[in-house]
């Protein structure tokens, strides 16, 4: 499959090539291209080195224990990230340097010194502490982009206790899933959050969420809005944060965490209907997260950096959170929407903060391009020196709007390739050093070792296409899915054997070697740069009373990379109309989110089927997207897609 604008064969013959600006060269993090070999050539004595980086309470004893594919990293070391991320800054110089510069939608603005955010950390962790919250304890983290929510992120992970963030757009039903799939005891949120202008219920979401949560004892709310998002407050659960916070000792002690205790997990769609809790671990995470923000978005003393996606995704996690505050490098956090009140709202912020790294998804800078490059040029980016690119395949249209419209032709475009599973960046350029291409991702970081292969698992040679696979562990990758350890080793270890990770996407090779990723090779839809997986999308619809039976593809869209088709079958005696259509769209958003509102809906008497009878989804897509029928020998009864076909011309 190739979710870009032409036919790969077009795309490997891309011959437009863009060799780092000299003066990117000459002051990158890393210059030396030596480094790829080197790590290749001794990977943990690579990997050791890095490591070296973090502040540890105790060094590890070995480096890697590998039994594939259970890995530990940096066995017998001890550490906590909180300290790495706050308390070596505030030692220092950089104690009065801002962490982060937020703004809310509405317009406030506030800057968070370092020392500002390792106060409120400690504070918000002594609160947690005295709600009975304990090393090992999960807490669900419900929240909008305020900067209580990295706070609440590191106050967690100062005291040990596994975090989950579950994006605010999500539904009270997917949270109430997740909360009880992790068993939090602790839940932290906000009385609403502004979208566009509009207020977001988030309390109302977790207390419908609790009706089904024993495991919860406290909530914690942060007073967002006020006045206008009254909330019901049970006086035995709730407490707002900033009661919580009263009279709690400044300081709290950090935990020493093994280097293989878990930091955190986050769910992600898979192939079946429920998601999974991916589990990152301390060491491990928190070096893939730092050092490939260095070298990745080649982080400098000076810069203002921005990542534009929110921190319920792992993206967030990453590369808002633990790998800038671990470098110690100024954020811009930013609540709300790009288009609210004006389409030019990110390009004013970049200009009134001076940003100099901006970082977001494929689906935004295809929206932007929509709006017109009016809105950018009404600005001031000269600042910006250096752009990334992740969550899909990046069309070479879009590539070259970002280099040109935002960029101005001088900046770099990192598109960065990698998964809530990988932990941190796995194939990217490296900006001092590559010469990119546009829509590829280029090569492997140092020490990743990726290969493309068949079926069979051969590696494919340059000039052809298969499976994206990781040959060998890296420190930031996922130990498991929190509680079903047979699952992570089945969906990842498996199809190619239990050395080789196999990531779901397929991808090409070029005669270079740049590698140029295809989309998903399973069930799992990209829609603007967020997983869903298709089962996911049918049980929402089949929970519908009048649902007999659904199949849900993900048809290319202009914008959003993919949008969510749904083909209905009705229960006898039910009608298929508009209102239906609505109230379809309507309960999967009730179901699972926003993000989760399929954009077509299309009744049909039956779905087709193999013999075996699976649904032939891929036929599905080639409807919706008006091909000609691939192969169709392999169906159960041909005149189910003749007719859907026929129906689907019509209108
Ligand atoms: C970071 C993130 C992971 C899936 C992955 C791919 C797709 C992400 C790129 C990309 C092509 C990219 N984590 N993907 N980045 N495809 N080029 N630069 O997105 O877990 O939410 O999604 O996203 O299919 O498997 S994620």
């Amino acid at each position: 499959m190739n979710r870009s604008d032409q036919p790969i064969e077009a795309l490997l013959d891309e011959e437009r090539l863009f060799p780092p600006p000299e003066e990117c060269s000459r002051s990158a993090n890393i210059a030396d291209p030596d480094i790829y070999q080197r790590a290749a050539k001794d990977p943990e004595a690579y990997w050791a080195q890095a490591a070296e980086s973090l502040e540890w309470m105790r060094k590890w004893d070995r480096v890697l224990d590998w039994n594939p594919p259970i890995a530990q990293w940096f066995v017998g070391g001890k550490l906590n990230v909180s300290v790495n991320c706050l308390d070596r800054h505030v030692r220092g110089w950089r104690r009065n340097k801002a962490a982060f510069i937020w703004e809310g939608e509405p317009g406030e603005e506030r800057v968070l010194t370092f020392a500002d955010l390792y106060r409120e950390v400690n504070r918000f962790a002594n609160a947690m502490k005295r709600l009975g919250v304990q090393k090992g304890d999960r807490v669900t983290i419900y929240m909008p982009m305020i900067p209580e929510l990295p706070i609440a992120l590191l106050a967690c992970a100062r005291i040990g206790a596994p975090h989950s963030v579950v994006f605010g757009g999500f539904s009270a039903e997917s949270l109430r899933d997740r909360i009880n799939d992790a068993q939090s005891k602790l839940v932290i949120t906000a009385d609403g959050s502004y979208r566009r202008g509009q207020i977001v219920p988030l309390k109302r979401n977790v207390d419908a969420a609790l009706k089904d949560c024993p495991c919860v004892e406290k909530v914690v709310m942060v007073r967002r809005i006020g006045d206008a998002a009254p909330v019901a407050v049970d006086e035995t659960r709730d407490v707002w944060w900033h009661r919580a916070v009263e009279n709690v000792p400044a300081w709290c002690e950090p935990e020493p965490m093994d280097s293989e205790d878990p930091l955190f997990i986050l769910y992600t769609s898979g192939t079946t209907a429920k998601p999974k809790g991916i589990l990152h671990t301390t060491g491990g995470y928190i070096l893939g997260a730092s050092l490939t923000h260095k070298w990745v978005f080649d982080a400098k003393e000076e810069d203002v950096y921005w990542c534009s996606a929110d921190i319920g995704w792992v993206t967030g996690h990453s590369y808002i959170v633990y790998g800038p505050l671990a470098n110690g490098t100024t954020g811009v956090l930013y609540e709300g929407s790009p288009d609210w009140p004006d389409k030019d709202r990110w390009w004013a912020m970049v200009a009134k903060y001076g940003v100099n790294v901006f970082y977001t998804a494929p689906t935004a800078i295809r929206a932007v391009m929509k709006w017109g490059e009016s809105y950018p040029a009404k600005h001031d980016l000269s600042t910006l020196r250096l752009l990334g690119s992740v969550g899909e395949p990046i069309n070479p249209e879009a590539w070259m709007w970002y280099h040109e419209k935002i960029g101005q032709g001088r900046c770099p475009i990192v598109d960065t390739w990698w998964q809530t599973e990988t932990g941190s960046i796995m194939i990217s350029p490296l900006p001092g050093l590559t010469t990119t291409k546009p829509g590829s991702a280029t090569f492997p970081l140092p020490g990743i070792d990726a290969d493309v292969v068949d079926e069979a698992g051969n590696s494919v040679p340059l000039g052809g296409g298969g499976y994206l696979v990781l040959k060998s562990p890296w420190p930031s990758m996922a130990r498991t899915i929190y509680g079903d350890p047979k699952r992570y080793e089945e969906t990842y270890w498996q199809r190619f054997g239990k050395n080789v990770y196999f990531a779901g996407d397929g991808c090409k090779r070029d005669e270079e070697g740049y590698f140029w990723l295809l989309g998903r090779v399973d069930d799992v839809m990209n829609i603007s740069g967020h997983r869903l997986s298709t089962m996911e999308v049918e049980s929402a619809l089949v929970d519908h009373q009048e649902v007999a039976e659904a199949a849900v593809i993900g048809k290319k869209d202009d914008i959003k990379g993919e949008a969510i088709a749904a083909f209905v079958t009705l229960k006898e005696g039910a009608e298929g109309n508009a209102g239906k259509v609505d109230e379809l769209k309507k309960h999967v958003v009730r179901k699972i989110g926003p993000i989760a509102r399929p954009q077509s809906v299309y009744f049909t008497a039956e779905l087709p089927k193999t013999r075996s009878g699976k649904i032939m989804r891929r036929l599905l897509r080639d409807i919706a997207e008006g091909r000609a029928l691939g192969d169709t020998t392999t169906l159960a009864d041909a005149t189910v897609v003749a007719k859907l076909k026929s129906q689907y011309e019509e209108g």
